[in-house]
């Protein structure tokens, strides 16, 4: 009897816990957030928020201890910062197979946002609206790599614009809603 009960128990809370994780994942993601920490020494930090609005994917960093003048921002294909020069988060996020441009070109890696621009204080603010940007299925930026570069990106030099080494890295993450 006793037995029977608790089996009762065990059976019920497996049915609540089974529902609370399909509706959690049914929900869908509309923002997610990057916290950059150092690489290479640096010390350079900050976040990145991507939120998905009507508009495309709304991108907005705020970036210290840089460098005063234009830095490297690129979303690469792993979300793994382990390498103390963060080169484990692998090359620019690529699904398209396109060659390394400027944000604005209409052929790009997925994950070339350009440049960043320190002032003179090292800070740097950066908002922009992306068109191709997704947080689902094969292309979703989730669990991608955010790097800035030590160096200005060229738009052009392939396949990294020569942007130099990496001096911030984070892992694309669900925030809160
Ligand atoms: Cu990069
Ligand atoms: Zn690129």
């Amino acid at each position: 009897m006793k037995r029977n009960f608790l089996s009762i128990i065990v059976l019920i809370s497996a049915v609540c816990c089974a529902l609370s994780l399909t509706s959690a994942s049914a929900q869908e993601v509309k923002k997610a957030i990057a916290v950059l920490h150092p690489a290479s020494g640096s010390q350079v930090m900050g976040t990145v928020t991507f939120t998905k609005t009507d508009g495309g994917m709304q991108v907005v960093a705020d970036i210290t201890g840089l460098t005063p003048g234009q830095h490297g921002f690129h979303i690469h294909e792993f979300g793994d910062c382990s390498a103390p020069d963060a080169t484990s988060a692998g090359g620019h996020f690529n699904p398209s197979k396109n060659p390394h441009a400027g944000h604005d070109d209409a052929k790009r890696h997925e994950g070339d946002l350009g440049n960043i621009e320190a002032d003179s204080s090292g800070k740097a603010h950066l908002e922009l609206t992306d068109k191709i940007m997704t947080m689902s299925g094969e292309m979703s930026i989730i669990g991608r790599g955010v790097i800035v570069h030590e160096k200005v990106d060229d738009l052009k030099t392939q396949p990294t614009g020569n942007a130099g080494g990496r001096v911030a890295c984070g892992v694309i993450g669900v925030a809160k809603p």
